[in-house]
């Protein structure tokens, strides 16, 4: 199988994050790549596919934003990273206001997704890499490929980021995954945390199915998306499926879940699966209360190589850095080849 990794993913750095009430070091670090890459190399680089496929999903003035935010920040004054401090969720307005903090908060949904001067050119290239992935599967359509993601992206709207997600990069493959023809197209997100981000860009979409596995989010993050009574609405109706999961749950509890994904995508009438993999799942997750063990990985592998379906699997979560590397080796063994 194909892995596609970019180096230029690195650069994204934020010192620190706000996490229960305090300063934690940041959780999604550069070395959770390169862990990774350690344990499942070679991979080759992301070819550049351009903005078109970024701008397909995302919104232009976020774009814009995303690249001058840090610029606008330190012109400010300020030093060190960038982040917001006011949301405008009440009343909201479409007001153009140029203020940087106004801006922060009309573009982000938590304080814990620092802006460094460098998280524009990493996010690029971690949708590249994404976008590298599909390529290699569309050449070689019997085959699976995986992106090695950072910074992760499915938390990141149309025109927010949130969960150290900027660009949304399943979003963008399963976008041009359909504008190439590929369709029907399905994404299944199985990270620890629920996929708000994907979810709300194709919430109303009647062609693009969205399932995802996740802790309940009423007890953890993102916490205000991922509830099983989200279905979709108006012609999406239907085309979204949330399967909250308790914390403590272990495989024996996990499988179950998985086997009501598959059938909804089978449904579906899936010709391309985008999977967003999280290993944030894994018993030993410093932010997470889930209990599958390494052995676990390799068992989610081969469920989904036994959908016989073409798959771009995209790395978002998962933190337990020593571990991280061969938990997503055992996946993709799992995955096959
Ligand atoms: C891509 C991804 O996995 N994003 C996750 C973002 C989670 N950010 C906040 C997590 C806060 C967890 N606090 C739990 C305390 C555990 N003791
Ligand atoms: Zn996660």
């Amino acid at each position: 199988m194909i892995r596609v990794f970019d180096p230029r993913q690195l650069a994204h750095a934020p010192l620190r994050e706000l996490h229960n009430g305090g300063w934690t070091a940041y959780h999604e670090s550069p070395d959770r790549a390169e862990t990774i890459l350690a344990a499942i190399g070679p991979a080759i680089p992301a070819r550049d596919g351009g903005m078109a496929p970024i701008a397909a999903v995302h919104d232009a003035a976020y774009l814009e934003f995303l690249q001058v935010a840090h610029r606008d920040w330190v012109a400010t004054g300020r030093e060190g990273d960038a982040f917001a401090y006011t949301w405008p969720v009440v009343r909201r307005r479409d007001l153009d206001l140029m203020r940087i903090d106004a801006r922060l908060g009309r573009y982000s949904y938590d304080a814990a997704t620092p802006i460094t001067a460098h998280s524009w050119t990493a996010a690029y290239w971690s949708a590249q890499t994404a976008l590298t992935a599909l390529d290699e599967v569309v050449r070689n359509p019997s085959s699976a490929a995986f992106a090695l993601c950072r910074p992760p992206g499915h938390h990141a709207g149309r025109d927010y980021l949130g969960g150290y997600c900027f660009l949304n990069n399943a979003a963008i493959v399963a976008a041009e995954a359909r504008r190439q023809g590929l369709g029907p197209v399905a994404i299944l997100d199985v990270d620890y945390h629920h996929g708000n981000g994907t979810q709300d860009i194709f919430y109303e979409d009647p062609d693009m199915l969205f399932v995802s596995i996740h802790a309940d989010p009423s007890t953890d993050y993102p916490f205000y998306w991922g509830h099983a009574d989200e279905r979709g609405a108006g012609a999406g109706l239907g085309t979204t499926l949330n399967l909250p999961l308790p914390r403590g749950t272990d495989w024996a509890a996990y499988a179950p879940a998985l086997d009501q994904a598959f059938e909804a995508i089978e449904a579906h009438g899936t010709r391309l699966l985008v999977l967003s993999f999280g290993a944030d799942t894994f018993g030993g997750d410093p932010i997470s209360h889930f209990a599958l063990e390494r052995e676990d990985f390799r068992r989610l592998g081969q469920r989904v190589a036994s959908l016989n379906v073409a798959t771009v699997t995209i790395m978002e979560g998962g933190y337990a850095t020593s571990e991280l590397g061969s938990n997503v080796a055992m996946f993709l063994t799992g995955l096959g080849a």
